[in-house]
């Protein structure tokens, strides 16, 4: 709370006598409408100020948010409504010093060179700490030729936070968002959280650099971090086998959801990751994968796999085989990983060991704990041996469908784990014998739905429980701006369907001429769909008719459109659901 918040509420209540003793920077907000009135705005601001962006397109505005605010006395940059401010051309933020915020802004279709959109960081020395980019969005901004590299957000200080914005449409070089190291002496742990984000399409690179999210650098990769990537929807990244790149110590990846993306979450430098609760949903898309361990000391439990094709490197479970004294750059071996409680169902590769096995490549993981995880498939073999790990050790896992690829060890029953559907997601039916089953371990204390589990817990991701549910799969309402579903013109109060009634979807995304749009409706009713450009004017009526329960396509004709952001809306039962669609 300001010093001026706490004058109030004392002249209020307790000293009226004093009121003459305010400070004087009392907050002030400041409303701007060209880059030069941005800029003394910025350089006057004081703790606790806000500086109002006005609506509008904003075209090579460089913003240099360079301020100093307080602990619970953010400066905040924000737009006067949040989405209505477009930053296009050669536009770009910097944000440098502590405790700022970043709030409502829109980079749609501009273009650079090189560098960053969004950096949080000045120099080398002048870094961004606690502070925040919230509710923002940056789609298509592609430079014309895709060789052209740079990064959208590059995170660089400490105790940062991006959360709440939406990211589609990279087609070219560079990772979407870096988290960036210092080098010694300055290599404290960063602390950053990355949360709440849509990560929409990210079209396949062809090549190295089309990650969707990177921490750290192999260079900087025995350093801990403690970076958190939190309930985040990864939609369609297919950039290149690394959605996620974790390159860095004691990151925790929990309660994630990854959609149809043509990647893994892979632990590919650095040791300790925590992965847990999330939910890898390939849908049969071709090169889904999950997680690929290199390193020591990981763990990967409650994680919930299914309907992934992807082999080898982009299976289920990848547990690569490592190179003698690897440089940094290269692999370290697999040391002392957990793989538990985990639930895989409909995977083409399910647990790939030593994978990538070649002269270079010569340690097989060692001390690989696989225990209380559950496998439904008919796909396989389930378990495949490129290499013999030395000292593995199974325990309490149920393996069913396929063929187990090794000789039966001790801690792996082939029996029919009796799953049923609920929802999108497969579960232990009341007869199933993986209740109650699995050996108890220390850190798995609750389920993927964040239940508790109890003291005999069961196998695979879901214990049974009577407790809420507080974690799911992740929806595009769960995740990104508010504002991509305000500027939509709102008819009646918008009731948003439960995750599981209702999903949109569309095929191929982006698109050039026309683009197929699926949903699939729990039950009848009468469907509009409605197409909405970026400011919420109504681009084309696609359905306004009766439909049956079940699955249903259109087409989407937008040949004539120019390219950019659309949001297809779809409205059932006095229900609604909001898609977003990439014309190119
Ligand atoms: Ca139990
Ligand atoms: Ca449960």
């Amino acid at each position: 709370m300001s010093i001026f918040r706490l004058a109030c509420l004392a002249t209020a209540s307790i000293l009226p006598a004093l009121w003459w003793t305010l400070p004087a920077f009392a907050q002030q907000e400041r409303f701007v409408r060209t880059p030069t009135e941005l800029a003394q705005a910025i350089s006057n601001s004081d703790p606790g100020d806000a500086i109002v962006m006005a609506n509008g397109v904003w075209t090579d505005t460089q913003i240099a948010f360079y301020a100093e605010g307080a602990p619970g006395d953010t400066i905040t940059l924000r737009a006067e409504t949040p989405g209505k401010v477009i930053l296009n051309g050669r536009s770009t933020l910097r944000i440098a010093g502590d405790y700022l915020k970043v709030d409502g802004l829109w980079f749609d279709r501009g273009t650079l060179t090189d560098g960053h959109i969004i950096q949080f960081g000045r120099s080398s020395s002048r870094l961004a700490n606690h502070s925040r980019l919230t509710n923002c969005a940056i789609t298509n901004y592609n430079p014309p030729n895709r060789l052209t590299e740079y990064k959208w957000v590059s995170i660089y200080g400490t105790h940062n936070r991006v959360d709440h914005c939406y990211f589609a449409g990279k087609t070219h070089d560079g990772a979407t968002v870096v988290v960036w190291l210092r080098d010694p002496p300055n290599d404290a742990p960063v602390y950053h959280r990355v949360d709440h984000n849509h990560f929409g399409h990210r079209p396949d690179l062809g090549k190295n650099g089309g990650e969707t999210l990177r921490i750290g650098t192999s260079s900087r990769s025995m350093q801990n971090s403690f970076v958190t990537v939190e309930r985040n929807l990864f939609e369609e990244c297919d950039g290149e086998i690394e959605i996620i790149s974790n390159k860095s110590g004691q990151n925790t990846f929990r309660y994630n959801t990854f959609r149809r993306s043509a990647g893994t979450l892979t632990l590919r430098h650095g040791n300790e990751a925590h992965v847990y609760g999330n939910f890898f949903l390939g849908e049969g898309k071709s090169q889904t994968g999950g997680v690929r361990i290199i390193g020591e000391r990981h763990e990967v439990y409650n994680n919930y796999f299914q309907d992934l094709t992807g082999t080898g490197y982009r299976a289920a479970l990848a547990v690569v085989n490592g190179v003698e004294n690897s440089p940094l750059n290269r692999y370290f071996q697999v040391k002392d990983a957990i793989v538990a409680f985990n639930t895989f169902l409909n995977t083409e590769e399910t647990f790939v060991i030593g994978a990538g096995k070649s002269n270079e490549q010569s340690l097989p993981p060692e001390n690989l704990t696989i225990t209380s995880n559950l496998v439904e498939t008919s796909m396989g073999p389930i378990l495949e041996y490129e290499d013999t790990p030395v000292n593995i050790s199974y325990a309490t896992n149920i393996m069913h469908g396929s063929t187990l690829g090794i000789d039966q060890p001790d801690g792996i029953s082939t029996v029919d784990p009796q799953l049923t559907q609920s929802g999108l997601l497969w579960r232990p039916s009341a007869s199933s014998p993986a209740l109650n089953a699995a050996a108890a371990l220390a850190f798995a204390t609750t389920d993927m739905d964040g239940q508790a589990r109890d003291a005999t817990p069961d196998i695979g991701a879901d214990e049974q429980a009577a407790s809420p549910i507080t974690n799911r799969p992740l929806t595009e309402a769960d995740v990104g701006p508010s504002f991509l579903s305000i500027v939509l013109p709102v008819e009646s109060p918008p009731k948003e369907l439960p995750s599981t009634s209702v999903t949109i979807r569309n095929a191929p995304n982006p698109f050039n001429a026309r683009t197929h749009v699926s949903f699939t409706l729990a039950e009848s009713g009468h469907v509009r769909l409605v197409v909405y450009d970026i400011l919420g004017r109504e681009v084309t009526s696609l359905l306004d008719a009766l439909r049956t329960q079940g699955e249903h396509r259109v087409i989407f004709e937008a040949s004539g459109l120019p390219a950019g952001l659309y949001m297809v809306r779809l409205n059932v039962n006095d229900q609604q659901q909001t898609h977003m669609l990439i014309r190119q």
